[in-house]
Parts: C-alpha cells; sequence; structure tokens
C-alpha cells in the first residue's frame, strides 16, 4: 500500500487500523460500571450486603464514577423502591423476595443526595456522599 508516495508495509498498516479501533472502543469501556453496590431491604431499612448492623447506610461515591445498584428486598409483605430523586434515579417497586438494579452516573460536583424507598420514605432514607 502506498500512502503519499511511500510505500508502507501491509503489516504497519494492519496495526494502526487496530490501534484506530481501540481509540473508537475506549468510551464504550469506560462507561462500564466501576462499582456495585447491593443493598437488602429488611425491617423496613436498607442495608449493605455483608454489613447487617448499619441501617440506611451512607453510600460513598467518586465524582462522576457509574454506579450500579442492586436492591432485594427480603420484607414478606412489604414494597420497596431504591430512588435518588435529585438525580432522577429511581427503579421499579419489588415485591418481597424480588431484586431490581438501576445504573447512574454519580453527579460531577461533590455533595450529599438523599436516597429513599419512595413508599416509605420517611422511615427507608439514607445520604449518598459523592467526593471527589
Ligand atoms: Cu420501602
Amino acid at each position: 500500500m502506498s500512502v503519499l508516495g511511500r510505500k508502507l508495509p501491509v503489516t504497519f498498516v494492519a496495526v494502526v487500523a487496530v490501534l484506530i479501533m481501540l481509540v473508537a472502543l475506549l468510551p464504550a469501556v469506560s462507561s462500564t460500571p466501576a462499582r456495585e453496590v447491593t443493598l437488602v431491604a429488611r425491617g423496613m431499612a436498607f442495608y449493605l450486603d455483608g454489613d447487617p448492623a448499619t441501617s440506611n447506610p451512607t453510600l460513598e461515591l467518586r465524582a462522576g464514577e457509574r454506579v450500579r445498584v442492586v436492591f432485594e428486598n427480603t420484607d414478606r409483605g412489604m414494597t420497596h423502591d431504591f430512588a435518588v430523586p435529585a438525580l432522577d434515579v429511581a427503579m421499579n417497586l419489588l415485591d418481597w423476595n424480588e431484586r431490581g438494579e438501576v445504573t447512574f452516573t454519580a453527579p460531577d460536583a461533590p455533595g450529599s443526595y438523599e436516597y429513599v424507598c419512595r413508599p416509605h420514605r420517611l422511615m427507608m432514607r439514607g445520604t449518598i456522599r459523592v467526593s471527589r
């Protein structure tokens, strides 16, 4: 193959083509969730999976981070959800033994944002703390 009158080896052209494709794919790779947070609803409160002692825990996120919240409802007879109203984040209502998830991007601005279960927002609410 010749470019600007110079002969280029086919392997060189192939390597450049592969590099261009990799650069084109980078945005897709960087937007995959960097962090997964698993929450459980029990006794009308949120708990982090693996920490049954802290109800309605503060969730620590980095500014601009992609996060997937997986939420499991273990409250028999209760319907729960997970929502961050200030960020327009919400998942569908979950019946007992159901599990749902929602993926969102933490704001670029550090700050505190309330998360809630919308049907029980007076009891089931906590803070998402976003830091740099
Ligand atoms: Cu609830």
